[in-house]
């Protein structure tokens, strides 16, 4: 043991940082015999304003785990990349006149700098970058492989479009009608766009969701976004003013054909009213009125709205193929267009929105579910409601449940459920699954993207590039910045190609692909990252795959992971991949918050910097802080003064190692106060090797290896700092506990441990130490009462370590001191021992 140097985690983390790199220590190996263990972490958008501390909160997270789980005998892959594509750094470089790609180089060359101060245990041999054409060639591949297959098209349609950003955005990057990135209120726009087909996935999205270990909101997050709903499609067949009647029909989408006996009108959405009208409809005036009205707002608009409810009546009349009633047929804009057939049944019996248009409109009203808490059959029934008559009043309000029909003809007293196929079948409609999920908008018309890999050709038209022609390179352009078109049409050079089905003149696509393609396969490039051949070999990606943990945001529930899950799917119908579910187990980053309690942020001010954090309490320090802080996945603010509380802890836990560490086999802690006892007594506690002390160690083995597997980082802290206190009180330590004590620091404070480790004599990586052991006898109730007498008489009663033996007992008994003192010089004739109970001297 050197001599006891003052912990100062500048000399010591950079000096590991250096050897884990140099050494390439947690490279992964392809052949490695060991079970493999895949730790996927975000890589993050390498941003000009550096690394974010939610950032590090994450991988100081899944740094523990991969430590850990290296120790527990696993061969990690764990690695790091940059989503270095999107609007943000193009923006930025735009503001500050710079190249996009100059301003990535430097935002890497930072982001990578600050996550190497944290020590972060990644294999850097397989950095990735999404922007480097070796990565961008394998995603407009990707892109090629959709396109062959029918999944990745062309169509018209009305998308989302950011007017500061001027490009399309996806569905699911409009939050609240704003731009996910700048905030701006979206616009809708007619545009032909590029789209993925992820609506052919719908139902396996749903169904892989079973059995993965995910955050329960989650889960409930990707169902309702995909959104399924078991329906029916009915057909009206209606009466047109100056049509022949029956000439024309309207299917609705319904959930509930079990109340069509209730369907009082017909509501269509001003979409199809305009689609009608395009086709001849001689719609009254009014009508045309209403549908330039309600087009001219967005579906967002007019979903946030609801509550006045707007419509005019069409002066069409439908005819209910139940029991061939007449009934109005309306357009208001609370049906939309984009969902199901853009025509209703309305039952306002049983819909509540439906039910406040018939109040607003003065339309009928008519029950035809009994809630099931009037009992079953058509007695309950019309007791109920007075009787059967049509205006029959159920005491419900509006009744949206299931229940028993009535007023429903031959179908009354049947269950809603029964209903439902039974009056399909007999109006011969057809059930119907509906999706809310669209499909996925991928074109955006901006520069910094993966240019898309599609030639136009006006006699071959649409032609993917051949794959000895990818990459198709992203061109250095003078000018990039966004002009309402895609700022690739201006290049002449880049647009202009013959076209490699017919040799004739032809244009590139201008446009590029979302960074959300780019993310959405990442995590199999780190499986071969070098291959130039494939966009990875099978049979790797069939050894590291699927990923065993990824931490993430719960921000990312809906997007990448919903991509990323997809596109994993399209790679197994390949027959590329041998697994369809990439993710096994998610765990949520909890928002790291400023010390106002806000979101922390730039523009709120209260960002706290990583680098002056590193430099001021060290690396080790700062991931214990983050650890420590609050439950991993709450979201919990700042404090600055927090940090300077672990800091004092790592100060002494180096000073107990350190001073208490020689090369014996049991070591005495110097700071131990022995004046109170006897030197037998002393003695005595030593070779128990502070027998208390030695069981809270190991309870404390157990916690924490328990607590990083649940994620309880900031539980595990306390322990080894509830550990510490007894430590320091405790005359010693045998060597191979205090080893266990260093071993199990390691994941945490990687480089104080390993210096440790290392002062102790140990030339060997922590990481591929074994985690200790515990004893399981250890954790059985720490302590217990020791009765000592002498001749039958109560001397003294210590308490004594649960474990202890009869000789240790004994021993014990022999060394107090109020024994000794009552023994008087005399020698025992015998020893009476009550197991963990008493121990009784005989003289
Ligand atoms: C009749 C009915 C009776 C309905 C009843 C509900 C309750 P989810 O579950 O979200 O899929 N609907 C259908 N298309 C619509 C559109 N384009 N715009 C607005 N609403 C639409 O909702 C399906 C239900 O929403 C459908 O079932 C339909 O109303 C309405 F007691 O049909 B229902
Ligand atoms: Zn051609």
């Amino acid at each position: 043991m050197d001599t006891m140097a003052n912990y100062e985690p500048k000399n010591i983390e950079e000096k590991w940082q250096k050897k884990w790199l140099d050494e390439k220590v947690f490279k992964a190996d392809d052949n490695s015999k060991k079970p493999k263990y895949y730790q996927l972490e975000t890589f993050p958008y390498p941003s000009a304003a550096g690394l974010h501390m939610g950032h590090p909160k994450g991988y100081t997270a899944e740094d523990i785990h991969a430590r850990y789980s290296r120790m527990r005998g696993k061969e990690v892959l764990y690695t790091m990349g940059w989503d270095a594509f999107g609007l943000p750094t193009e923006n930025y470089a735009i503001k500050i006149g710079k190249n996009p790609k100059a301003v990535t180089k430097e935002n890497t060359d930072n982001f990578r700098r600050q996550v190497r101060a944290f020590g972060f245990s990644y294999d850097w041999e397989r950095e990735i970058n999404t922007s480097l054409p070796d990565y961008y060639r394998w995603t407009q591949w990707l892109f090629i492989q959709l396109y062959k297959k029918g999944l990745a098209y062309q169509a018209q349609s009305k998308v989302n479009w950011c007017p500061k950003d001027q490009t399309v955005l996806a569905n699911e990057q409009v939050i609240d009608g704003k731009c996910e990135r700048c905030g701006s209120a979206i616009e809708e726009r007619d545009m032909t766009q590029w789209f993925l087909r992820i609506t052919d996935y719908a139902e396996r999205l749903l169904g892989g969701l079973a059995g993965l270990d995910w955050p329960a909101a989650s889960v409930k997050r990707q169902e309702d976004w995909i959104g399924k709903s078991d329906g029916a499609l009915l057909k009206f067949s209606l009466k047109v003013p100056g049509q022949k009647d029956g000439a024309y029909s309207v299917d609705v989408f319904t959930t509930r054909p079990d109340t069509l006996f209730g369907a009082t009108f017909i509501v269509i959405s001003p979409e199809l009213a305009k689609k009608w009208i395009a086709v001849g409809w001689a719609a009254p005036e009014e009508v045309k009125k209403y549908v330039k009205a309600s087009l001219s707002k967005t579906e967002r608009d007019r979903m946030e709205h609801v509550d006045d409810k707007t419509g005019v009546p069409t002066g069409i009349l439908a005819v209910n193929p139940a029991n061939q009633e007449e009934i109005p047929v309306w357009v208001a804009d609370y049906v939309l267009g984009s969902y199901g057939t853009g025509a209703i049944m309305a039952v306002p019996a049983h819909d509540e929105r439906d039910l406040a248009f018939a109040k607003k409109f003065n339309l009928p009203i008519r029950a035809v579910i009994a809630p099931p808490s009037l009992g079953r059959g058509l007695s309950n029934i019309s007791a109920a409601t007075g009787g059967a008559s049509p205006e029959l009043r159920i005491e419900t309000d509006c009744w949206t449940g299931s229940g028993v029909l009535a007023n429903s003809q031959k179908f009354d007293g049947m269950d809603s459920e029964k209903a439902k196929r039974e009056i399909v079948k007999a109006v011969g409609g057809a059930m119907k699954t509906h999706y809310k999920l669209r499909d996925w908008s991928v074109s955006r018309q901006r520069y910094w993207g993966v240019p898309i890999p599609m030639i136009h050709c006006g006699k071959c038209g649409t032609v993917p590039v051949p794959d000895d022609a990818l990459p198709v390179l992203l061109p250095d352009l003078e000018n990039y910045r966004p002009q309402g078109m895609p700022p690739l049409a201006g290049s002449k050079e880049f647009i202009n190609v013959t076209c490699p089905q017919c040799g004739g003149g032809a244009e590139r696509d201008p446009e590029t692909l979302d960074t959300f393609v780019d993310s959405s396969w990442y995590f199999l490039r780190y499986t071969d990252p070098h291959n130039d051949k494939q966009i990875f070999d099978p049979a790797k990606a069939k050894h590291w795959m699927p990923v065993d943990l990824y931490v993430i945001g719960a921000e990312h529930t809906v997007l990448h992971l919903l991509y990323a899950r997809f596109i994993a799917k399209f790679l197994h119908d390949e027959g590329l991949i041998g697994f369809q579910e990439p993710f096994l187990k998610l765990r949520h980053i909890g928002l790291l918050l400023g010390a106002d309690g806000q979101k922390m942020s730039k523009s709120k001010g209260n960002v706290v910097n990583p680098d002056e954090l590193v430099a001021e309490f060290g690396a080790d320090a700062t991931r214990m802080y983050l650890m420590f802080m609050g439950p991993f996945e709450d979201g919990t603010p700042w404090d600055s003064k927090g940090i300077l509380g672990i800091e004092r802890f790592l100060k002494r836990f180096w000073n107990y190692a350190y001073g208490a560490m020689a090369a014996a086999q049991v070591t005495v802690n110097p700071r131990f106060d022995r004046s109170a006892l006897s030197a037998a007594e002393f003695q005595k506690q030593i070779a128990l090797g502070g027998a208390k002390a030695k069981a809270l160690l190991h309870k404390t083995i157990k916690k924490v290896g328990d607590d990083i597997e649940a994620f309880k980082f900031n539980t595990a802290v306390s322990a080894f700092m509830i550990l510490l206190n007894e430590l320091e009180k405790a005359p010693g330590l045998a060597m191979e506990d205090r080893e266990a004590l260093i071993k199990i620091m390691h994941p945490f404070a990687p480089h104080l441990a390993q210096e440790l480790w290392n002062a102790m004599g140990h030339e060997t990586y922590l990481d591929f130490e074994p985690w200790p052991s515990y004893d399981e006898a250890l954790l059985q109730e720490k302590t217990i009462k020791l009765v000592f007498q002498v001749n039958g008489k109560v001397r003294d009663a210590v308490e004594a370590d649960a474990s202890i033996s009869e000789d240790q007992a004994k021993d014990l008994a022999l060394h107090n001191a109020k024994v000794v003192r009552a023994m008087a010089g005399a020698s025992p004739t015998k020893i009476i021992y009550v197991d963990k109970k008493l121990v009784n001297v005989v003289i």
